[in-house]
């Protein structure tokens, strides 16, 4: 692969930051890198291959000369920044949900549908992180069997929200364990020994009930696997945990396949490790799953309530597939 120009807008947050990390990590071809973020961090600097990288404020011009930015500043700034990186020959991969669900974008998981990244025009979507770890476990097993319909929970990590509310968790935790009454800014109720089936933290619901994260788990599942029949239905949750969001996750097929089929199957998977020996009290845990790039899929097991359905348990680290990693592997595929 020839060195490439790399921008990284957002370099100074959560994902950018891993972002950093996983380009270094798997040595990326990076000729030189232009880290990106707002005002707010003028005069600060990232670390990158041991160098310190002074921060560019973002703007309409910063992508002349960049061949590949990898957002992750917003969903606002990838909407008004991206056109402009296009337009400079630039290819985006953004990971808010700005483009996601446009028609002319691809909304890519490399392991499910890396191929759909040959019609981009400039702009590739990544999706939301809850969606791209169930994704890489339901296409192996459509493939095989023919999804019908899918009930996922979510338990999701607090890193998924942003710096600031990892801070509230331990400023909470800390509170409690002190006897005092924990205070929230960013959660609508105390985050720290609770769980809120509420994602995002503001402006969640609409009209229909679901909240935003839950409508994207529904509509990015069908793009990204190719079928608009399969039906989904979510329940996000966020539960206080640092990094790696897990899933119940029940799915029903056309065919039945039993559990060992099934384990078979993702066994096989590319970027998918089955963890699944309860006896020995093995399966899928956040704690394990953070800081590692793949999917793990546990408690396989048929649903006693079902003719040809599936129970499974899926973990994965959200900021690295659910993010960082799978980003840096669509810059892979380009
Ligand atoms: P964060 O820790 O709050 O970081 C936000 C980053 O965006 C910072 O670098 C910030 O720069 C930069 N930024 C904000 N406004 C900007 C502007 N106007 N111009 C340039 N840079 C700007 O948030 P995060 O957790 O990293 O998440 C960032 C975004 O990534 C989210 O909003 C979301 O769209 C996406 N995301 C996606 C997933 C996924 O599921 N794939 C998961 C988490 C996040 P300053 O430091 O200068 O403020
Ligand atoms: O809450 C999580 O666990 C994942 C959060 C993702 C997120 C946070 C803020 C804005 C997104 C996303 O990727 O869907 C966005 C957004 O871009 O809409």
């Amino acid at each position: 692969m020839s060195q490439k120009v790399v921008a990284v807008a957002g370099a100074t947050g959560m994902v950018g930051r891993q972002m950093l990390h996983v380009l270094e990590e798997r040595n990326f071809p990076v000729k030189s890198l232009k880290p990106l973020a707002s005002e707010r961090s003028k005069g600060k600097s990232v670390t990158f291959r041991g160098e310190e990288i002074p921060v560019e404020v973002m703007t309409e011009s910063s992508f002349k000369g960049v061949d590949i930015a990898l957002f992750s500043a917003g969903g606002g700034t990838s909407k008004h920044f991206a056109p402009y990186a296009a337009k400079d020959g630039c290819v985006v991969v953004d990971n808010s949900s700005a483009w996601r669900m446009d028609p002319n974008v691809p909304l890519v998981v490399p392991e499910v549908n890396g191929a759909d990244i040959a019609w981009h025009e400039g702009i590739i979507a990544n999706p939301n992180c809850s969606t791209i770890q169930m994704v890489v476990v339901l296409k192996p097993l459509h493939d095989a069997a023919t999804i019908t319909r899918v009930v996922v929970s979510t338990y999701q990590a607090v890193s998924g929200a942003g710096k600031a509310a990892v801070d509230e968790m331990y400023a909470q935790t800390r509170a409690v364990l002190a006897g005092e009454e924990p205070v929230c800014h960013i959660f609508p109720h105390p985050i720290a020994f609770n769980c809120i089936p509420q994602i995002p933290q503001s402006n969640a619901f609409g009209d229909n009930g679901y909240t935003s994260e839950e409508m994207k788990m529904v509509n990015e599942t069908k793009k990204i696997m190719g079928d608009d029949s399969i039906r989904v239905t979510a329940t996000t949750v966020r539960v206080p945990v640092h990094t790696g969001h897990s899933e119940s996750v029940n799915v029903e097929t056309v065919n039945k396949l039993t559990a060992a089929q099934a384990r078979e199957v993702l066994s096989r998977a590319p970027g998918v490790i089955v963890e699944d020996d309860p006896g020995a009290q093995v399966y899928p845990l956040a704690v394990h799953a953070a800081g590692r790039g793949e999917t793990f899929v546990g408690r396989i097991r048929e649903d006693i309530s079902h003719p040809s359905a599936l129970d499974l348990w899926i973990v994965s680290d959200n900021l690295l597939k659910g993010a960082a990693y799978n980003a840096v592997q669509i810059a892979e595929l380009l």
